[in-house]
């Protein structure tokens, strides 16, 4: 949080401030701008319910940062108003593979560079705007998913769009692929409202869910979610989850792609949000072969890193027993037999064991006999037992 020298110049009236620092906005990139004020989040009951049921999961930092989420004027004393902006991540690509080979699915947010480094140094941009137009000493704090702020809470009451059943914030000009970002000023500002419920009696998205991780409208069982166990995860995927998570390594898009209000949706106008070569539906076998290094260089920059190899090549073994190729067992095999990470090699065993051939369960007794890991043990004793298992 910086602050800047009391500027000679005259202060401008809040409406007219207001409007500029939107204006600026949308000239930076912003798809859409909202301004609030700084309150406690409107669903406060609810998070901690979530948070009381541990429908968070393995994600620690959601209790221990709860108190700021709920309470940012707490949080940050100084803070008057919150500007929330929103970057549209849609692009045409349609959720078929694309033809031939053996491919999986890496959610569309994930196709282009970070999302966090892109808003950022937009959020800089529109700071450095707002400390320039507001000619008085301001404190400003910007946040992208990075820090313990209720990212949709604040876009909501700020009218950037509504709480989808799914949870997913929705907007009528760009459905629901959008990234949320904010600055926190030390200024009033002239407020919006939110934006009323356009789901109406629609359920598509919580019906839609392979795995069954909506409890209900508007609540997520995250420990359920493909996007969980796919990013945040970072141990064994539950063997029964496996086979409700197809072809996904990476995120999940399928209650958005079903939602009505995404079959319109504008392609971004951010450059850096286009898809990366070969993210779109990639093949799967040259990435079991990634190493260490070559994991990080083909990552670089992109949200994937997240994952780590060794949780992305877990993820890539789930999604080769899903599809159950036989084209897919040596590549499988080699991930079992060399794969320097527990992990890898025990999801690997378990796509053998999905896949099911002879050579798929020679491999698995060879791997018996020579593999020293209890966990990757047991998974190959799994594997070995029931080759249909979890189907
Ligand atoms: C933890 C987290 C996750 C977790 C949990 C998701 C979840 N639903 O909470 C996991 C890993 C599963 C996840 C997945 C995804 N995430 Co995420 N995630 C977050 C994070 C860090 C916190 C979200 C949070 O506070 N969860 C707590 C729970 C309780 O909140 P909630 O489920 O939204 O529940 C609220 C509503 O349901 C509402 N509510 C409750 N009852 C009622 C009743 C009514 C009538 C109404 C109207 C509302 C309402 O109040 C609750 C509390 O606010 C935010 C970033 C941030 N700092 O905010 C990004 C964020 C929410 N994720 C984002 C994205 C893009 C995704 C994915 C689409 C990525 C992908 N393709 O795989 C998926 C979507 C899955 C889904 N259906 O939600 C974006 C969402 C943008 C948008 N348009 O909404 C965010 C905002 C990141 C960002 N800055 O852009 N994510
Ligand atoms: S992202 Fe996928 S797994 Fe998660 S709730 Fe939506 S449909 Fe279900
Ligand atoms: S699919 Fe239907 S219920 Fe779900 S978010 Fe979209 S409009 Fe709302």
């Amino acid at each position: 949080m910086d602050t800047l020298p009391r500027a000679a110049e005259s202060q401008i009236e809040t409406p007219r401030l207001t409007q500029r620092i939107k204006a600026h906005g949308t000239g930076l990139g912003f798809d859409l701008v909202g301004v609030s004020p700084v309150r406690d989040p409107m669903h406060s009951e609810s998070f901690a319910e979530w948070l009381r049921r541990g429908y968070h999961g393995e994600m620690g930092y959601m209790p221990r940062t709860a108190e700021k989420r709920m309470h940012p004027g707490e949080f940050l004393p100084w803070a008057r108003s919150i500007v929330s902006v929103a970057v549209n991540y849609g692009t045409p690509h349609s959720r078929a593979a694309e033809a031939g080979g053996i491919r999986g699915w890496i959610s569309r947010y994930a196709w282009g560079d970070d999302y966090h480094d892109v808003m950022q140094a937009k959020l800089e941009r529109l700071l450095e705007h707002v400390r320039r137009e507001a000619g008085r000493e301001i404190q400003g704090r910007i946040f992208v998913d990075s820090g313990p702020v209720m990212d949709r809470e604040a876009g909501a009451r700020a009218g950037i769009g509504w709480y989808g059943k799914n949870t997913n914030l929705l907007s009528m000009t760009i459905g629901s692929f959008f990234f949320l970002g904010e600055l926190f000023l030390s200024l009033d500002l002239e407020y919006d409202q939110p934006i009323r419920d356009r789901c109406g009696q629609c359920r598509l998205c919580l019906d839609a869910c392979p795995t069954n991780a909506f409890v209900g409208p508007y609540v997520l069982d995250a420990r359920k979610c493909i996007s969980y166990l796919t990013i945040e995860l970072k141990g064994s995927i539950p063997r029964d989850l496996r086979p409700l998570m197809g072809t996904h390594i990476f995120g999940c898009d399928i209650c958005q792609d079903v939602c009505p209000y995404n079959t319109t949706v504008k392609s971004t106008k951010e450059q850096a949000l286009h898809p990366r070569q070969g993210l779109h539906a990639p093949e799967l076998l040259p990435l079991l072969s990634l190493t260490e290094a070559a994991f990080k260089a083909r990552f670089a920059g992109s949200p994937i890193l997240r994952a780590k190899r060794r949780g992305f090549l877990r993820n890539v073994c789930v999604a080769l027993g899903n599809l159950r190729r036989r084209e897919a067992v040596p590549a499988l095999v080699a991930a079992l037999e060399t794969d320097p990470d527990a992990l890898v090699r025990g999801h690997a065993a378990w796509a053998l064991g999905r896949i099911g051939t002879h050579e798929a369960g020679e491999a698995l007794r060879e791997a018996r006999a020579k593999e020293t890991d209890p966990a990757v043990l047991e998974e190959i004793r799994l594997a070995m037992l029931d080759p249909e298992e979890g189907s």
